[in-house]
């Protein structure tokens, strides 16, 4: 039975991955961080009692910024496969705790790779890069592109990029990385512009709430459905050698055009509910991002299958369940400020 490793399990991608590799006979370990509240929802569907028979799935408590849980951890479990999804993820959030960010988000990854080559292991290792190392790089982007981030978050994959490429080479590690465009599914973290959309329409809907108030609405995405581009991650680590990938749909849309159809969907005019406000403009943006995943195509068989209209309309249709159950359960949450 093969086994992998997850940091970032407990996260929209994290979540998702353990299960496709569950369902692929994999004994699957996730790296979990110590939270005051539950951070463990999206893992609901495949966790068991870990006193049943047949469990396949663990939780291990650790921290991407403590190298001893991390060295503890590769060295017992000796994993197949590891996967470091793990990161402070939010793009506007890295410019308020940008030493945090570059801690978790890029030291995080130099911790895994020297835990691995302490342990002895062979395991294969997945490095979650992210569009937004592009930052401000012309469309359309590929392996090619030149990066130029545009947010401490940007600057923090790239050194998390460039270190999986540089123990590639040193040391001879079967390393990869994914370069992911933006993907989004009803796991989605609340405060991406996405989610942040579609659970505002489901409230606007059912008359909780009457605004959203959003920044950059020009900002245009390369937006995919994450269940497909975990699947991406894994091909990655199937071939016979270590390479980097972007993953993208080829299609990019403005969040205006996300929110116009979201609202659209549920039978409502955006315009009407929707205001702009600059607090939620970043210091420095990403304009455009269009992924040109060609190669990803041509060498792991890998394409995109969910259309941009079928994401918002998917995502909708769930906040809109949700929010019903949670009314009827009487569990609807005090509206955050994101
Ligand atoms: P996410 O939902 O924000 O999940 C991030 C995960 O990292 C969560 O499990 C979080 O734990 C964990 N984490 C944060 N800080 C940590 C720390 N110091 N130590 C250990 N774990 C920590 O992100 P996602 O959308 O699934 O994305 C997965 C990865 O892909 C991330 O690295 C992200 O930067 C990258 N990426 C995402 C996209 C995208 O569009 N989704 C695109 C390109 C790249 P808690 O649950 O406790 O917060
Ligand atoms: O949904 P977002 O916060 O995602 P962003 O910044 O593109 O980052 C996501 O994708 C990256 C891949 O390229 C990942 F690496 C990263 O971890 C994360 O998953 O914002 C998308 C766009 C931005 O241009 C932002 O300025 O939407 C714009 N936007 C407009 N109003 C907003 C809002 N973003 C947020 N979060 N909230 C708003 O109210």
């Amino acid at each position: 039975m093969p086994t992998a490793f997850i940091t970032g399990v407990s996260g929209q991608d994290g979540s998702y991955l353990a299960e496709l590799l569950l369902a692929k006979g994999y004994e699957v370990h996730g790296l979990l961080r110590r939270a005051s509240s539950f951070n463990t929802q999206r893992l609901e569907p495949i966790y068991k009692d870990p006193h049943e028979s047949g469990v396949r799935f663990f939780m291990h408590y650790g921290d991407l910024s403590d190298s001893g849980s991390l060295v503890n951890l590769i060295r017992d479990l000796q994993p197949d496969e590891i996967y470091n999804l793990g990161a402070q993820s939010h793009v506007k959030v890295s410019f308020d705790v940008p030493e945090y960010t570059a801690d978790a988000t890029g030291m995080g990854t130099i911790r895994i790779l020297e835990a691995l080559r302490a342990s002895g292991t062979a395991s294969r290792f997945y490095q979650a890069s992210s569009s937004e190392m592009f930052g401000s790089s012309p469309p359309p982007q590929n392996e090619s592109t030149p990066f130029h981030p545009r947010s401490p978050y940007g600057v923090a994959k790239m050194f998390a990029y460039w270190t999986t490429v540089n123990y590639r080479e040193a040391y001879g590690m079967f390393a990869s990385n994914g370069i992911l465009m933006n993907h989004e599914s009803p796991r989605r973290g609340e405060t991406f512009v996405s989610r942040k959309i579609t659970r505002a329409v489901a409230r606007i809907k059912a008359g909780i709430q009457d605004r959203l108030y959003l920044g950059n609405l020009d900002a245009r995405r390369d937006w995919g459905y994450a269940p497909e581009y975990v699947g991406a991650m894994w091909m990655m680590l199937q071939q016979e050698q270590p390479d980097d990938f972007v993953i993208a749909t080829g299609q990019s849309h403005s969040v205006k055009e996300f929110a116009e159809l979201a609202f659209d969907h549920a039978g409502l005019d955006w315009e009407r509910h929707t205001l702009v406000d600059p607090r939620y403009y970043r210091p420095s943006e990403v304009d455009y991002l269009l992924g040109d995943a060609s190669k990803a195509k041509e060498v792991l068989g890998w394409e995109p299958e969910t259309s941009f209209e079928d994401l918002v309309r998917l995502m909708v249709d769930a906040d809109v369940k949700l929010l019903d159950d949670e009314l009827a359960g009487r569990l609807v949450r005090l509206d955050r400020d994101h």
